[in-house]
């Protein structure tokens, strides 16, 4: 059985790949707050991520790791910092010194959602963050290009959409980028057992009929999403609810008009 390290356990994703994977892996759940109880199979260790030797503390005995644990909206670049820049080197550093084979990382939507809503996109576009958030999400999809290139490690990036508990869509948006719980589960479990990639980005993002990202490069992952959010469609939409004008036109949505000062006709 693997053991599979989980960063930012306690988070939601965490908690339900917690929930999921019991029985199936051997889990080491990390995070600063607090994990509860361990069930059979599980450890739990407390540390930031931010404390290099906390992370190789954490490495030792793993076989995959799935990095989680980050701050996970925009926010002061102080804290995207530590958590986010210094906690993703972190991780990345700490496997390679222990010989950590596999790293799942995961990114956003927003490392590249100043692209167009338009636009159909898939994981050859370039980076266009929205948010120091999504910059910190193109600095770890970079740092796992690099070790995988450099040292040898299997990296995959998950630029995930809307993750939600509830789990369904809540808006018109999230018509497009809502990923279901179990696709979720899915997804990080086609990721830890794939047999060999050397680097791979993958839209964390359900059947939806109305999604705009293309996961045609990456079909060899074997990922089939379940859920479809168009069975929320016409509840949702009967609401009327309008976007914001910036937020609709781009692939991140509320987090483009945030501290927005620029022109949107340049954004092409
Ligand atoms: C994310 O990356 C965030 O972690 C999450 O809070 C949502 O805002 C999501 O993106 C989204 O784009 O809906």
């Amino acid at each position: 059985m693997k053991r599979v390290l989980i960063t930012g356990a306690a988070g939601a994703i965490g908690k339900v790949l917690r929930a999921a994977y019991g029985g199936k892996y051997r889990l080491r759940l990390s995070d600063i707050a607090p994990l509860g109880e361990a069930a059979p199979g599980e450890e739990l260790m407390t540390a930031d991520v931010a404390d290099l030797a906390a992370c190789e503390r954490l490495m030792q005995g793993v076989d995959c790791v799935v990095h989680l644990g980050a701050v996970p909206v925009e926010d002061a670049w102080e804290k995207i910092l530590p958590a986010n820049i210094a906690g993703c080197y972190n991780v990345f550093e700490a496997a390679r010194r222990a010989g950590v084979k596999r790293v799942i990382f995961a990114s956003s939507n927003h490392a590249v959602g100043f692209h167009r809503r338009e636009r159909f996109i898939d994981n050859t576009v370039q980076p266009r963050p929205d948010t120091r958030y999504g910059v910190s999400k193109v600095f770890g999809e970079a740092l796992g290009r690099l070790y995988a290139d450099k040292y040898g490690l299997s990296v995959a990036c998950l630029r995930i959409g809307t993750f939600r508990n509830p789990d369904r869509p809540d808006n018109a948006r999230q018509l497009l980028t809502w990923i279901s719980h179990r696709d979720m589960v899915q997804l990080v479990e086609r990721c830890i057992h794939h047999p060999d990639y050397h680097f791979v980005v993958v839209y964390g993002v359900s059947n939806n009929l109305r999604s705009r990202w293309d996961n045609t490069n990456v079909k060899f992952l074997g990922y089939r999403p379940q859920d479809d959010s168009e069975i929320y469609a016409a509840e949702i939409l009967a609401q009327g609810k309008v976007e914001n004008e910036i937020s609709a036109q781009f692939h991140g949505g509320f987090f483009t008009p945030m501290e927005f000062s620029g022109d949107t006709g340049k954004i092409d």
